[in-house]
């Protein structure tokens, strides 16, 4: 007997993920508590409030499809909703259906280790508490640990410093200072345009270009509301058979099956139309390096024509670097934001950053005196949140030991040892290079549908095989191959962390695929994994 509460779920994260793994297990009956670190649900959405951030898969999209109550109520306003919007939508959902209850903030869980003799997982918080339960769902978000580079003298600084993830809720006043933002990822590039407007002069310390696209994002028109409402069902169909989980078109054809002409129209077209569309219209852009570079060709151009100064504009142009294979930007005013009298740009390849002092910066063998630093140098994506818990399954066997080589998972969800351990959007799955809303549902589906079946089968446990574990990331690494997604130095291969593995994190043969692949595991029996009886499951 133990006086720690027992629990039929433990979820960790009270994001979009951990807010429907809620949903659905207490629907299931089971009883759930949401552990949160944060002081209210959001997660991205509750950390990041840098100005500028808005969502770049469409509001309409990028939101939950299981509740058609919710689809038809909720009226988003613009194409892309800022995040002041999406934090409102998702308190609302929480509420809508009464979560809020089962969730507990401000509280971080630091240990959760399986318990053999029991057959259950032990899980500790950092205000002393353990909670035992049968399931674990780590729903930590594949973007929740902030990536603060261990530059000289970081200390030491006498201004403000920020970053990006972990924005003061209150906002903050640029007004007649002087900003340095490091970093030029899609965080940078939403944020830079608006600091400009801010600050009485910004210096962007830029590493490496990335490329980006106009968002063109607007209000949207009651009508256009209207059709989608009307038509919402389809249009999720849609984008649940799509490899990116979005409603754009699937381009059936290769840059090079369109004459020059015709390319350049096309390109022109989804240019002025904007979003992540701009990649899928044609279908080798993200396989194909020559296909590939008649893109960057057009976009460097764009680039080129944006900025009056040519040198910036070179500066701006990502060199050697194909489109897409790094996280695509998408952007408001990003370019224009360099002609600005107020705005320079500093090349942190040719100056790199030598030390942050008390008054501003030296990088190269120029100093920059700075008020306030903000970094927009990302995260320790996708295996930073499950490492910064001591997370152990069977025989004591750390995870972080596990993976030292990098994330071996079956389906990205589940990891031979951990028995009745499920992670939301894991690496090896494709998560981050799709609209993750959508991939979260499916995981979350996925694991309570799995859960329901253990207990009509009377099974105590489910864990994947180190056989399927091994193919699968073998799998995951024969997909990336063909693609340039493998030929470029980014966070999608570990390569922004020092010392972290460089292999492929996310499984890129896309949500559709990778949807029928786990749907065919269960009906063949959960193939894969061992099911686990009762006594078996404790005995190992
Ligand atoms: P998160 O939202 O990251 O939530 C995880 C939560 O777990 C966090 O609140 C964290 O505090 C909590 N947590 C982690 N570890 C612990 C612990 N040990 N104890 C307690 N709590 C813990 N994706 C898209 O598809 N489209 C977009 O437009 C898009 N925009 C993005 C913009 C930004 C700035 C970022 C950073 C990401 C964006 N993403 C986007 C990806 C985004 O992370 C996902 O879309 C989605 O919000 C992830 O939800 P989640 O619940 O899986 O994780
Ligand atoms: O982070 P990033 P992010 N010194 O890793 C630079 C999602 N997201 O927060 O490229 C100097 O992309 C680094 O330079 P380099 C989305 O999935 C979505 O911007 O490594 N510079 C790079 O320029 C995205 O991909 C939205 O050379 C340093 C930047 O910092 C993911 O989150 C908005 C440095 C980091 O870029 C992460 O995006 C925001 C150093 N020591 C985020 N270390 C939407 O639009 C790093 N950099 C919806």
């Amino acid at each position: 007997m133990t006086s720690e509460p027992e629990f039929d779920a433990i979820v960790v994260g009270a994001g979009f993920a951990g807010i429907y793994a809620l949903y659905r297990l207490r629907g299931r009956g089971l009883k759930v508590r949401v552990i949160e670190a944060g002081a209210g649900p959001g997660g991205t959405w509750y950390w990041n409030r840098y100005p500028g951030l808005r969502c770049d898969a469409q509001s309409m999209t990028y939101s939950y499809s299981f509740s058609d109550e919710v689809q038809q109520e909720w009226t988003w306003s613009e194409r892309f909703a800022g995040q002041a919007e999406i934090l409102r939508y998702i308190n609302y959902v929480v509420d809508r259906f009464a979560l809020r209850s089962d969730m507990q903030f401000e509280t971080r869980v630091t240990r959760a280790a399986f318990d053999e003799i029991c057959g259950r997982w032990m899980i500790e918080t950092d205000r002393g508490e353990r909670f035992i339960a049968r399931f674990c769902v780590m729903a930590t978000g594949c973007l929740s640990i902030p990536n603060l580079p261990g530059i000289k003298g970081l200390e030491g600084f006498g201004g403000a410093l920020y970053h990006t993830a972990d924005w003061p809720k209150q906002g903050v006043d640029f007004s007649g200072k002087r900003v340095g933002v490091i970093g030029t990822g899609s965080s940078g590039v939403q944020s830079i345009p608006i600091i400009a407007t801010q600050a009485k002069h910004l210096t962007v310390f830029q590493r490496t270009a990335n490329f980006s696209i106009p968002a063109r994002n607007r209000p949207l028109r009651p009508e256009e509301v209207r059709r989608w409402k009307a038509n919402y069902q389809a249009l999720r169909e849609k984008c649940r058979r799509s490899p990116f989980g979005d409603v754009y078109d699937q381009a059936e054809k290769s840059v090079f099956d369109v004459s020059a002409e015709e390319g350049r129209r096309m390109l022109e077209e989804a240019w002025t139309k904007g979003s992540f569309a701009f990649i899928t219209i044609f279908k080798d852009i993200l396989t194909n390096q020559a296909a590939n570079d008649v893109v960057v060709a057009f976009v460097n151009r764009k680039i080129r024509e944006a900025i009056k100064d040519p040198a910036v504009a070179e500066l701006l142009c990502p060199k050697d670097v194909p489109i897409g294979a790094k996280r695509l930007c998408i952007d408001t005013g990003y370019y224009e934001t360099f002609n600005r009298a107020n705005v320079r740009l500093v090349d942190l390849k040719e100056n790199p950053i030598r030390e942050i002092r008390v008054d501003g910066l030296v990088a190269g063998e120029e100093s920059f005196a700075l008020d306030a630093i903000v970094f927009a140098t990302g995260f320790d994506a996708m295996t930073g949140a499950l490492f910064a818990i001591d997370l152990r399954g069977r025989g004591g066997v750390a995870l972080k030991d596990k993976w030292v080589e990098g994330p071996r998972t079956y389906l990205g969800l589940a990891v031979a040892g951990f028995p009745n351990l499920f992670i939301v959007a894991g690496p090896g799955s494709p998560s981050v290079v799709t609209n993750m809303v959508l991939s979260i549902e499916q995981h979350v589906d996925w694991i309570t549908d799995c859960v329901a079946f253990l207990r009509r089968r009377g099974l105590e446990s489910i864990e994947a095989t180190p056989e399927s574990e091994i193919a699968w990331t073998r799998h995951v690494g024969e997909v990336a191959e063909p693609t340039l997604f493998v030929t470029v130095k980014s966070w999608y291969v570990g390569a922004n962390m020092p010392g972290k593995p460089q292999v492929i994190y996310p499984y890129l043969g896309g949500a559709e695929k990778y949807r029928e692949i786990c749907e065919d595991i269960v009906a063949k029996g959960y193939v894969g994994f061992r099911l686990n009886p009762a006594a078996e499951s404790r005995a190992g």
